[in-house]
């Protein structure tokens, strides 16, 4: 009798592991934007590597990421914002005669079957007027708006700065006794 049952309940989960991947492979991925732990694919473009490196206080925080072109046309990221932050610019840091400098440029673009990556010391999202100060840990959602691929909101790992620490100290009554 027991052996009956678990005939069935082996043949059953045999049929749900068939429906499962029915599932799967009928769903039409190249469509559909789908995240996992490590990359978003929107369009023809997979973004992964993303990150948002922390700052002192309320110092702009930069943010990284790699960004493939699988298509046969060129794409640009045009802009990006965060309900976190006032605005997004994007930068690009070049060694000037010893020094590192950042300029803004205008799009980001990722040609076609290639990548690009924003990486320290190169391209980086720079995001100035922080709402909240990024704690390592934590997440930072921004949106990215493709010029062919369309708009995707990503969540970013916020990573500490290079050792500084972020601890989140709770407001002291003390910091309303000078003026
Ligand atoms: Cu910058």
């Amino acid at each position: 009798m027991s052996a009956r049952v678990s005939k069935y309940r082996r043949i059953h989960n045999l049929i749900s592991l068939v429906i499962f991947l029915f599932v799967i492979l009928a769903s039409d991925t190249s469509k559909i934007l789908y995240a996992n732990e490590n990359t978003y694919n929107i369009g023809k473009l997979r973004i992964s590597s993303f990150y948002l490196r922390g700052t002192i206080q309320s110092r702009p925080a930069a943010a990284y990421m790699t960004i493939q072109n699988s298509g046969q046309i060129s794409d640009s990221l045009l802009s990006a914002s965060s309900p976190m932050a006032g605005m997004i610019d994007f930068h690009e840091t070049r060694v000037e005669s010893g020094v590192a400098k950042m300029r803004q440029v205008r799009h980001i673009r990722v040609k076609p079957k290639s990548m690009t990556v924003l990486k320290p010391g190169g391209l980086h999202l720079m995001i100035k007027e922080l709402k909240i100060p990024p704690i390592a840990g934590g997440i930072f959602v921004i949106t990215l708006k493709f010029e062919h691929a369309g708009t995707v909101d990503i969540k970013f790992p916020i990573k500490t700065f290079s050792g500084t620490k972020m601890e989140h100290t709770p407001k002291k009554s003390t910091d309303h006794t000078k003026h």
